[in-house]
């Protein structure tokens, strides 16, 4: 090859040591720490509290650090009177909002995109939307909220979600009906 026969020996070596020098840097760039995965202790809630034989009662709060409800699933039966506490359990340096609304079957995203236009003053729950089943209002740290309902009568798994902007995709829970 009549390329190559131009270059003196020596320069071939000295080009092969600088791709070796290249790649030994590359090697020690691989210095990075990995932070540990906390996670959060897993909660006993969603179980419905045996006071009466008639009202389902919760407690629903929001895990310490995380855009979370605590607890993912509610039990209740076809029009049973049901009682949630909504509690904004977030650490108060968050500083964040929540509310929890709960909609129908399937409806969660649609009622969460019409909330982004209710205003805060309106607690971004979309007004007069048949699909919002009941909702408390937007909750600062540490403010609680009961809200109280008679389940629906058509078994069928009824989707809670904050609908503060952004919220929902991370903060969604279930009532199931059965
Ligand atoms: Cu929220």
């Amino acid at each position: 090859m009549y390329f190559l026969k131009k270059f003196p020996k020596w320069m071939i070596v000295a080009l092969s040591l600088g791709a070796m020098n290249s790649a030994f840097a590359a090697n020690m760039k691989q210095a990075n720490t990995h932070k540990s995965d906390v996670k959060g202790a897993s909660s006993q809630k969603g179980q419905a509290k045996n006071t009466t034989a008639e009202v389902a009662q919760f407690n629903v709060g929001v895990k310490k650090d995380k855009m979370e409800f605590d607890v993912d699933t509610l039990t209740a039966k076809p029009g049973q009177k049901v009682v949630i506490k909504f509690t904004n359990s977030m650490s108060k340096d968050m500083g964040l909002k929540h509310n929890l609304v709960i909609v129908k079957p399937g409806t969660e995203a649609e009622v969460a995109m019409a909330g982004l236009t209710a205003t805060e003053a309106k607690n971004y729950v979309p007004e007069k939307n048949p699909n919002v089943i009941k909702a408390t209002k937007l909750l600062a740290s540490d403010e609680s909220e009961s809200i109280e309902f008679t389940a629906p009568t058509t078994p069928g798994e009824y989707p809670f979600i904050c609908t503060y902007p952004g919220h929902y995709v991370t903060m969604k829970g279930k009532l199931v009906i059965k």
